[in-house]
């Protein structure tokens, strides 16, 4: 059975989100960033990224980590495409041409879409984004978007999901980017396509519960 570590507060949302979706098999073993606990080395503390045991897992000491078998494996995206191929199903692409499109649009999340989205997260959880320099971080941002939300919502004009007709992990994937940014309305006006694939995939019964299940774990631990 495969052993997923994390939080729900994390990256591991991905890989959880399509395991639960795929109705595979696993153990969820949680794992509280180490900044989330007041003193990490107490033996009160949660299991944590800063637990030698974890580190064994993942030197990086972040979450999400995967154990499969002999497998150690670290980052989200390459965990939950791992996962995909490994359980198979309606949710994984369907042969090479589906699987270069899932990599093609998690390599746009990662790399064009999640950093300026969490500058846009940061800003509005633990900065101030009326103050100026919230708004110049946000204004960044916005304009560091814009050329990737307008690719993906050209293409959502023109299909439901982002490999077509059905949900798979490529949506998982780039969803769990573009929502680091949903604190600002704003920004998705100019993007109608996203914001209507985006609120779809989020209704879905599986990520509203585990939502749900997310917005229960304290934010901070003692
Ligand atoms: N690129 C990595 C980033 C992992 C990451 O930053 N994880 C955060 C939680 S979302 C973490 O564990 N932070 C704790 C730390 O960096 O000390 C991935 O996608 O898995």
């Amino acid at each position: 059975m495969v052993q997923l570590y994390g939080s729900l507060r994390s990256r591991a949302l991905r890989p959880l989100w399509l395991l639960r979706e795929m109705q595979a098999p696993h153990t969820w073993i949680p794992v509280i960033q180490a900044y989330r606990i007041a003193d990490p080395s107490s033996a009160l503390a949660p299991h944590n990224t800063a637990s030698a045991s974890f580190l064994a897992i993942n030197p990086m000491g972040q979450v999400p980590a995967l154990v499969d078998g002999d497998l150690l494996l670290s980052e989200s995206m390459a965990i939950t495409l791992h996962l995909a191929r490994k359980f198979g199903g309606p949710r994984a692409p369907a042969g090479a041409a589906e699987d270069a499109l899932t990599l093609q649009w998690a390599f746009l999340g990662v790399s064009a879409v999640e950093k300026p989205a969490l500058d846009i997260l940061m800003t509005h959880h633990q900065g101030d984004p009326a103050s100026p320099q919230g708004q110049a971080t946000i204004a960044a941002a916005r304009a560091a978007l814009q050329r990737p939300f307008a690719r993906i919502d050209a293409h959502l004009r023109a299909h439901d999901w982002l490999l077509g007709a059905r949900f798979t992990v490529a949506d998982i994937l780039l969803a769990e980017c573009v929502r680091f940014a949903i604190d600002d309305a704003a920004l998705f006006k100019a993007f109608p396509a996203l914001t209507r694939w985006l609120t779809t995939a989020r209704a879905r019964p599986v990520f509203t519960a585990l939502w749900d299940e997310r917005n229960a774990e304290p934010l901070s631990f003692p």
